[in-house]
């Protein structure tokens, strides 16, 4: 078994073929008379989790030898995507397999189809996760990835027959998930509630605190192993699960009271059942707090344990580990670091604090107001009553320091305040995250400019060095390599090397290509047949018919959100719709073809998200169904948007939009992914747009609007003067038909037309005619080919700088100070 199981030794097909019957029979167990797709998927799946097991052990073992500083990421959500396909390329081990399962009847390709998408994230902060694990693992450098595992991930979405949003649990345990080892010798207690003790250090005489937490539940390690490309190093991503202390007790079963005897099982349970659905929103729940609290102190427990166990002192814990704190959900473990510090280490404040700040770093992904962290200092005493005494002193300390240049009445005091005294007293957790950490940083050009000189400008001016720009990336393997396997191939054999798939800058030696005729067909080619995979799913899934050739694909998908603007996209379908029917028979014959997909999902809680989905439906089965309209144009939502429905979309993008409300956008990485694909992008000056523009060359993309510093005055110029008055008329009119109910009730979308007609926030009476201009150039520019493919040559080529692997060179440089560590080669 050892042997047969060895990934140094178990590559030949028939060897692989022999792991998977021994998965077959002794893991799941079948019998090879019951040999199913689902059974060889899972099957298959463990000869992969053996491999990458092995390889951790001895990566984490070498990691130690050299007692390298190794970096921490906490992230409360992760949006891996389907694991098997980008395990068995990283692994190169594809035409083993394919040969492998072959030999069982079954294709590769249908066995990857089996694996759900794990959910256990909302959106590009998730995702942003997922692509950075992928990029350590392949530049080898020594990090885990730290998270909870949820028992339900992201609900599933599908469309009501009134076009509404109805939502599912994601229930996605209910089938072993084959990537996840439970490491049930890791089992960490952690607190909650109790009261502090206060006593005097028989040693220094001075006073010390003791935390007494009257709760405990347990959090125990999931790990999922994340192999590199082309690379032996497999690293970690650490995901909790709550267990209670006591699974039933006893007493209360004994006495008939059943409900009672579990109720410690399942209080505990529901800290890791569900993943808060809110993007770009905050939770604000007691529960979405322990979740954030459990996250941390597990983490940190885990972090110091290792330490220790490399014989390492705690004052070395900087040199050891440096933590990411991806946005303030995991900010915790500021006062958490310092509690134990503090109470459990006995070190001095001064020496506790010296440590919480060059171990943490924290990255802002928003500065929507609605989605900027702050807890009642009322919940978090009650829940964490050591850790708001530690607040407070690290606020009392902080603003001692900001009085003395407080010029203006204490007004400076009072905006920097971690503590905030509004509707309630709250604890401001991005000023807490930004003091206890030693670098912060934007994940865009234009994002951290707005960190600096608006959003945290005060703390700009207090610590200049501390703010940084690390500009998002996509991992190359999956958002190209792996789900567009024809691109992948023309590109590598026209550059005679696949280096670019660890070295993205490679692709700048397309430009060469750019207006290569042949090199442009065989270009063409693959997005048209990535286009009829994509017109069969449609077919399938939502029996649409839509054309392929000469139809432009376009694009939109992300979370729905006022400011992501989908509402301004469909009142531009309903603008052409109505355009169309105008036209006469001639007029129609020159109409370029064009099908508008939207994909994305809604907060459950958030109304008018919802509100514009039906909306969306609604207008697509108007357009779809009109004869006289016919395949010149079509809109289709596609239900249920995820990692693996990106990877078909994606590849079949003729042009995708991006089309926030700038200033809004932090980055985006959607745009990244479509532009490594060729496909062209409809933007804002927002973003990463920003930048794509920069280094794809603005001719290469079709922007339109206004910059972010124009924004407030267009909005001040809505409030003061009504945004119906500043409407242009053909915006006021597709308000009217739809008021009249063309798409649905009358009522039924005013609510969403009052906020255009009344404040327009997100600014779309004022950018709807821009928009339509862009949109009529993308049409006419698709007439005229070699212009519109050497733009999307040119759009890839100069992509290279999108990469992740560039992010996480910057991470280590700029912040975490770590370097790679690669396994030494076995032969
Ligand atoms: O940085 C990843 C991603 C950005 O690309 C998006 O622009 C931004 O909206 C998103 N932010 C969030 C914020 N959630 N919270 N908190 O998801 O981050």
């Amino acid at each position: 078994v050892e042997n047969l199981l060895s990934p140094y030794l178990g590559s030949d097909f028939k060897n692989l073929q022999k792991q998977i019957v021994y998965h077959l029979e002794h893991t799941l167990p079948r019998n090879t008379k019951t040999f199913q797709s689902f059974g060889t998927y899972l099957a298959t799946s463990y000869t992969i989790r053996d491999r990458l097991l092995q390889l951790s052990h001895d990566t984490q073992k070498y990691y130690n030898e050299k007692k390298v500083k190794q970096a921490c990421y906490i992230s409360i959500e992760y949006l891996m995507g389907r694991f098997l396909r980008n395990a068995v390329l990283n692994l190169n081990l594809e035409e083993k397999y394919e040969q492998a399962l072959a030999g069982f009847g079954y294709a590769l390709e249908d066995i990857y189809d089996e694996e759900q998408d794990p959910a256990l994230g909302n959106g590009g902060l998730g995702r942003l996760a997922a692509c950075f694990l992928d990029t350590l693992a392949t530049h080898n450098y020594p990090a885990w990835g730290y998270g909870l595992r949820y028992n339900y991930g992201l609900f599933r979405q599908s469309i009501g027959s009134e076009g509404e949003q109805v939502e599912k649990t994601d229930v996605w345990l209910q089938f072993p998930y084959p990537f996840m080892v439970e490491n049930h010798f890791l089992r960490i207690p952690i607190g909650f509630y109790g009261s502090i003790e206060t006593y005097v250090d028989e040693k220094t005489k001075g006073t010390r605190f003791k935390w007494h937490p009257s709760e405990y539940v347990i959090a125990q390690a999931n790990d999922i192993l994340i192999p590199g490309y082309g690379t032996d190093n497999t690293n970690t991503l650490r995901l909790w699960s709550c267990r209670p202390i006591e699974e039933l007790d006893f007493d209360k079963f004994s006495l008939g009271d059943f409900k009672g005897a579990s109720e410690n099982r399942l209080n505990a349970e529901n800290i890791t059942n569900v993943l808060y659905p809110n993007d770009n929103e905050v939770a604000g729940k007691e529960l979405r707090f322990k979740q954030q609290y459990f996250l941390v102190a597990a983490t940190l427990h885990d972090i110091i344990r290792r330490l220790k166990e490399q014989k390492r002192t705690i004052y070395e814990l900087p040199d050891f580990a440096a933590v990411q704190l991806n946005d303030t959900h995991p900010t915790l473990a500021i006062p958490e670091l310092l509690r134990i510090l503090l109470d459990e280490e006995m070190l001095t404040w001064e020496e506790a604090w010296d440590i919480t700040q060059r171990t943490f770093s924290y990255t802002n992904h928003t500065i929507l107001p609605e989605a900027l962290e702050r807890w009642p200092v009322k919940l978090i005493s009650h829940l964490l009553p050591r850790h708001m005494q530690l607040i407070e002193a690290i606020n009392w300390k902080f603003l001692e320091k900001v009085r003395k240049i407080d010029k203006n009445n204490g007004e400076l005091t009072k905006k920097m305040s971690l503590i905030e005294n509004s509707w309630d007293t709250l604890v401001r957790m991005a000023w807490l995250a930004i003091v206890g950490s030693h670098k912060v940083n934007g994940v865009s050009g234009i994002h951290t400019n707005i960190l600096k000189n608006i959003v945290f400008q005060d703390f700009h001016s207090f610590y200049p060095n501390k703010f940084v720009n690390v500009t998002n990336g996509v991992t190359p393997r999956r958002w190209l390599h792996a789900c567009n396997p024809k691109l992948s191939e023309l590109i590598t054999s026209t550059l005679k090397s696949n280096d670019w798939i660890y070295d993205l800058a490679h692709l700048s030696k397309l430009r060469e290509y750019a207006e290569n005729e042949d090199f442009q067909l065989k270009w063409a080619a693959i997005k048209t047949f990535n286009k009829r995979k994509l017109q069969a799913y449609v077919k399938k899934e939502l029996k649409i018919d839509i054309g392929c050739d000469g139809v432009i694909y376009d694009i939109q998908i992300k979370r729905i959100h006022e400011y992501k603007r989908q509402l301004m996209n469909v009142l531009a379908s309903i603008h052409f719709y109505l355009k169309i029917k105008k036209m006469s028979k001639e007029e129609k014959t020159k109409v370029q073809k064009r099908v508008s997909f939207i994909a994305g999902k809604a907060a459950p809680g958030y109304l008018v998200a919802k509100k514009i989905i039906k909306l969306i439906n609604r207008v697509s089965n108007v357009i779809n169904n009109d004869p006289e309209i016919g395949d010149l144009f079509k809109v289709v939502y596609l239900p249920n948007y995820s990692v693996t429905l990106a990877e078909l979309l994606i590849p079949a993008t003729d042009v995708s939009e991006h089309i926030s409300t700038p200033g809004c956008e932090a980055s985006g990485t959607s745009n990244m992914k479509f532009v490594l694909n060729g496909g062209l992008i409809l933007g804002t000056l927002d973003g990463a747009n920003l930048e794509i523009m920069e280094n794809s060359g603005e001719e290469n993309v079709f922007a339109f609007g206004i910059t972010s510093k124009e924004v407030p005055q267009v909005k001040q110029r809505n409030i003061e003067q009504g945004a119906w008055n500043l409407m242009p008329e053909e915006l006021q009119s597709i308000l009217g038909i739809i008021e009249e109910g063309k798409f649905g009730e009358a009522d039924e979308f005013r609510g969403l037309l009052e906020e255009l007609k009344g404040v327009d926030r997100y600014i779309t009476g004022h950018d709807f005619i821009p928009y339509i201009k862009e949109l009529e150039n993308v049409m006419s520019t698709y007439q005229k080919p070699h212009k519109w493919w050497k733009m999307s040559i040119l759009g890839c080529a100069g992509s290279g700088w999108l990469s992740s692997d560039r992010t996480i060179k910057e991470y280590a440089e700029k912040i975490w100070g770590i370097k790679p560590c690669p396994l030494p080669k076995i032969e």
